[in-house]
């Protein structure tokens, strides 16, 4: 018999732990914890509040094991202390499993290669991590129903870049919309080096190109609620995926709405993130000073700006704003850089 344990003792006092229960305070140093001998590896593929469902291989055979944290987890990483994606370290609780669950603890989460983050919308301090450990991200909204949201979706292209994951746009219900209009809408994107991508759902147009994006990579999925995520993927996975939307039928009032982020297995190879509909985003850790650089289509002027320090806002001969002004760059681009800037702290 063995149980889900944790030695304190093995830590010193400037051990990468963090308390899960009474503190959110982050303690996060080096240290040279050691785990006990019987620790697996796992990979988290859904957080439902404190119920952590990882995958991992044990006795030869790939399982899902439904896990909490331990009182005390190791881990480096910022933000959120567990979120989908994560590579963990858990030890299974042999005694409370039976044939048809496994249980088991998380003792250590693993640095977080890449993330999509933003600001927790409950407590503008925090970082709340959306996804970890991800190549890309699709950023997924729809020409109509909810309308398209430049300015969310600049946001979440720059959170991207900061979270070392590549991203995608993709517009889905193009049989409500003009598709001339769209694609030059979204020209600049080009200059950003980010495919777009124009599809219908309901009437399977675009999806094959899209998908030949997402096979063999590990792709979240976001974007506003609404906007058809959950459906594309049920295109794309199946079975499997209607399976457990039964599950959150029953339990969120014969709504269709998705309620917690799930990984699944893309069939041909790879996996994809479904996440609920995001209605905030707000960039975690950009400062003023940095904007620019993450709005690559406005490099080409200002250079060009009389004030080397220019921030394109007030200051004279200002050559971003003579782009706006020459309709060299679009209006709603330069006002997203506004809306942004605006918000940041120096
Ligand atoms: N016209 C049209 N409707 C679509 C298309 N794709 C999805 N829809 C509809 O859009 C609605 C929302 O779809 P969902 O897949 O639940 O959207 P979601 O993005 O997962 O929403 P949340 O889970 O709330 O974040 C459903 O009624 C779909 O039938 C499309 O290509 N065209
Ligand atoms: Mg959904
Ligand atoms: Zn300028």
């Amino acid at each position: 018999m063995k149980q889900a344990y944790f030695d304190d003792s093995k830590f010193g006092k400037r051990s990468p732990i963090r308390k899960t229960k009474t503190s959110t305070k982050r303690t996060l140093t080096k240290s040279d914890g050691v785990l006990p001998d019987d620790a697996i590896d796992g990979k988290v593929i859904s957080v439902v509040g404190n119920q952590i469902s990882v995958e991992c291989f044990f006795n030869d055979s790939l399982i899902s094991v439904d896990c909490t944290a331990a009182g005390r987890v190791i881990s480096d990483n910022s933000g959120t202390l567990v979120a989908v994606g994560d590579l963990v370290k858990i030890i299974i609780d042999e005694k409370h499993s039976h044939d048809d669950k496994t249980f088991g603890t998380i003792l250590k989460i693993e640095t977080r290669k890449t993330k999509i983050s933003r600001i927790d919308p409950a407590n503008k301090n925090r970082e709340q991590i959306i996804a970890s450990n991800i190549d890309k991200v699709l950023i997924f909204v729809s020409a109509f129903d909810p309308p398209v949201n430049p300015r969310l979706i600049d946001r979440f292209v720059i959170s991207c870049m900061l979270g070392k994951v590549k991203p995608i746009v993709c517009i889905n219900k193009m049989d409500l919309a003009e598709e001339d209009v769209f694609i030059e809408y979204f020209e600049f994107m080009k200059d950003l080096s980010v495919p777009v991508y124009f599809i219908s759902v309901l009437e399977n147009t675009g999806i094959d190109k899209l998908k030949s994006e997402l096979i063999g990579f590990e792709t979240a999925v976001l974007g506003p609620s609404g906007a058809g995520k959950s459906s594309l993927l049920n295109k794309l996975i199946g079975d499997e995926y209607q399976a457990v939307k039964e599950v959150s039928l029953s339990t969120s009032k014969g709504m269709h709405t998705t309620s917690f982020s799930r990984r699944f297995r893309i069939p041909e190879a790879g996996f994809v993130i479904d996440t609920p509909g995001i209605r905030e985003f707000g960039i975690w850790d950009l400062n003023q000073d940095e904007l620019t650089l993450f709005f690559k289509d406005f490099e080409k002027f200002y250079l060009d700006c009389k004030f080397s320090a220019c921030t394109h806002t007030h200051e004279p001969g200002c050559a971003v704003k003579s782009a706006v002004e020459n309709g060299l760059i679009q209006q709603d681009r330069y006002d997203s850089y506004m809306s942004l800037f605006a918000s940041m702290q120096k």
